[in-house]
């Protein structure tokens, strides 16, 4: 038997196998559609095996995301919410979320399962929505009204029961340690390519800091998605509404401003991660003002001052840390995430890099909108 079907074989679906296929969108784990059949009608789940390298406590990993989509669905369920939903995790036989196994050379694998959520749609890119017919600025405001949703639903969370499954995710001063030691490690000589655009990050790195130096202190932690990026999105199919906010392998304890950061940096700019005709690169205003409303919709009576100030700021904070996690990756000869070519990476990091010039101008823009925005819907309050 292929292995995939076997691996299906273990856990609790409904209905006969009838095919798979592997979807390429992630970075870092595996993913595969299952379709199965039951009275005549075709069932879809998601089956992922888990990087272990990246996540090295899967079983961690699980758990956090039990504990959170539980609480989520309670929620939902008790308002009667049926538009916003959330993976629903597909046990083993054995009534297990995580299904190890030890492969051939030994080592050990770790699978787990999810519903199909069915009826929605997601982007690599607004501008790939807009070929396709859609309303950029209604999309970009959904996905903001997703995320502030998503926030507001996990307010109430207690915070101290998730596990940190990868620590110093977003610490910037850590990515950026991370940085000089690959330089320093010389695994490839790629960085020598790169000197220019390496002292401009290093000038940048405490501007880039005040989130993570005010963490705990100032700012306060919260639960965090912490991959809030536009293709983790789903939006209805009929009605472009945000339904979910997928892939929580991330969920860990954060800030809020990590996932407007990495959203805005995500929905908002003109062109996915992949692009490199650097003029189709840059943060397009006009999304943004519209993912910062619903955002602000949902969650600016959940924020204190000091969050509402470092909205703006979190954006380019975002965007330079994934630069910088590019860029190391690559001179590290491309151990992190998944490539398809050679230079993948440095493609990606020039994406992130260009655009990340591109917010810096445009901080303070950005900054007043959110103040006025905050402003008027308190008043409408
Ligand atoms: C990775 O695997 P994926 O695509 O969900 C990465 C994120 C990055 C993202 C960039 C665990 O996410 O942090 O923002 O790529 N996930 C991890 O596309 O490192
Ligand atoms: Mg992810």
């Amino acid at each position: 038997m292929e292995k995939i079907i076997e691996i299906a074989s273990k856990f609790n679906f409904e209905g006969t196998f009838k095919r798979y296929e592997e979807n390429n969108q992630g970075n870092i784990n595996k993913t595969y559609i299952l379709v199965f059949e039951k009275d005549g009608k075709e069932i879809k789940y998601l089956l992922q095996k888990v990087n272990s390298t990246v996540f090295k406590e899967p079983y961690l990993v699980m758990r956090n995301i039990e504990l959170v989509t539980d609480h989520f669905h309670r929620k939902a369920l008790e308002i009667g919410d049926t538009l916003h939903t959330t993976a629903t995790i597909i046990r083993t036989l054995e009534n297990e979320a995580t299904l190890t196994i030890t492969n051939e050379v030994g080592e050990k694998e770790y699978y787990r399962a999810y519903d199909y959520i069915e009826n929605c749609i997601s982007y690599n890119s607004l501008s790939e929505a807009k070929d396709k017919g859609q309303d950029p600025i209604m999309l970009a405001y959904e996905a903001g009204r997703n995320l502030g949703y998503f926030q507001r639903t996990l307010s109430d969370f207690p915070v101290n029961m998730l596990a940190e499954t990868i620590k110093d995710f977003h610490n910037t001063r850590k990515r950026f340690a991370d940085l000089l030691l690959s330089i320093e490690n010389k695994i490839t000589n790629r960085a020598f390519r790169y000197s220019r655009e390496i002292v401009d990050l290093i000038s940048m790195i405490n501007e880039c800091s005040i989130i993570i130096d005010a963490l705990g202190k100032s700012i306060p932690i919260g639960v965090t998605h912490n991959d809030t990026k536009l293709n983790n999105n789903l939006m209805d199919a009929l009605t472009g509404q945000g339904r979910a906010l997928i892939d929580l392998d991330t969920v860990m304890p954060g800030t809020p401003l990590f996932d407007v950061g990495d959203g805005a940096r995500s929905v908002c700019s003109n062109s996915f991660e992949d692009e490199t005709d650097p003029s189709k690169i840059f943060l397009n205003l006009d999304y943004t003002k519209a993912y910062l409303k619903g955002y602000l919709e949902e969650m600016s009576d959940f924020l204190t001052p000091t969050e509402i100030n470092f909205i703006a700021p979190s954006i380019k904070i975002l965007t330079y840390e994934l630069s910088i996690r590019f860029l190391t990756d690559y001179i590290n000869g491309d151990t992190y995430f998944k490539i398809r070519h050679p230079e993948h990476n440095a493609e990606r990091f020039m994406n992130q890099y260009i655009l990340l010039k591109d917010i810096q101008s445009k901080e303070a823009t950005i900054s007043s909108f959110v103040k006025g925005t905050v402003k008027s819907l308190k008043r409408q309050h």
